[in-house]
């Protein structure tokens, strides 16, 4: 597999294309707000308030509130890495246009290598680092999160923030145990069908289906954990967190994607739920 060509299935390269054309107001008017573009959902309770008030400026309102959402959602990520020093690497693994890699550099000084299969998003994330002044620590890379050809050992946190649905998760596992020193942590947010529901419901199949990603049962999360090194140190059940985000982003028409309401009754009926899942490396 070569890194100059990482997407390497006809798959990749149809996920690829997905994000080289990606550009929905949901994402970059709200990664405006402070420049921290993410491609995650948010968490906690929303100010329902900037719905209310004078219809000027109600757009500005609730897109800063539900960035807000978003950048809580990877500080939460971020306060499971552990123990990071500014000589520490870091890997986001599908870091999309970088907001994770970036607010991982300003709290911890660290180095953080982002990559994606998205070469428009490679490059929008290298111009952000550009513009703060911190590509000598952050970097974004085309590559391949199933085979990167970064070094052995190297690495004291890897992460996955929304990112492990494009891939096989014991592929992935095996990649990452390899990168990560012993002792380095592994945190994933992810989206997972319940096992207890069933097989994935049709509002499940229908997100499968927008994002042109897998969605993986709960429980190969933790069989290929087990089977790749990566021994569960804390799991969070972020569903509840989630959903008022969802709840907010469907009623601005101006934001919309289409795929609010599968989001929101895959996490209603059971079927799916919001995860962090933090690992160590042993
Ligand atoms: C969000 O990206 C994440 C994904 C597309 C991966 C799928 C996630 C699941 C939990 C199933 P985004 O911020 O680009 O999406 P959107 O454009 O809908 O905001
Ligand atoms: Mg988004």
């Amino acid at each position: 597999m070569s890194s100059a060509r990482p997407a390497t299935s006809h798959y990749q390269r149809s996920v690829a294309d997905y994000w080289n054309a990606e550009k929905n107001p949901v994402n970059l008017r709200l990664g405006d707000v402070d420049g921290l573009y993410h491609h995650h959902y948010g968490i906690g309770d929303p100010d329902w308030s900037v719905l209310e008030g004078p219809e000027e400026g109600r757009e500005e309102r609730v897109i800063a509130e539900l960035h807000r959402l978003e950048s809580a959602q990877a500080e939460f990520l971020l306060k499971h890495l552990g123990q990071i020093s500014p000589e520490d690497r870091v890997l986001d693994a599908g870091c999309g246009r970088g907001g994770s890699s970036i607010l991982t550099n300003l709290v911890h000084g660290c180095y953080v290598d982002g990559i994606s299969i998205s070469d428009t998003q490679v490059d929008f994330a290298n111009k952000q680092a550009a513009k703060r002044g911190v590509s000598d620590k952050v970097q974004f890379h085309l590559k391949n999160m199933l085979d990167t050809g970064f070094e052995t050992g190297a690495y004291q946190a890897i992460w996955n923030n929304e990112s492990t649905m494009y891939v096989e998760l014991g592929l992935l596992f095996a990649e990452h145990a390899r990168q990560l020193r012993r002792g380095g942590r592994y945190v994933t947010i992810t989206g997972c069908y319940n096992d207890a529901y069933g097989l994935p419901s049709r509002a499940v199949s229908q997100i499968n289906a927008h994002y042109i990603c897998d969605i993986h049962p709960r429980s190969f999360y933790f069989r290929e954990m087990a089977a790749n090194r990566l021994v569960p140190i804390e799991v969070v059940d972020l569903t509840a967190d989630t959903i008022p985000y969802w709840e907010m982003r469907a009623k601005v028409p101006s934001l919309v994607t289409g795929i609010e309401d599968a989001f929101l009754e895959a996490y209603k009926n059971g079927s799916f739920q919001y995860l962090l899942i933090a690992a160590d490396r042993v």
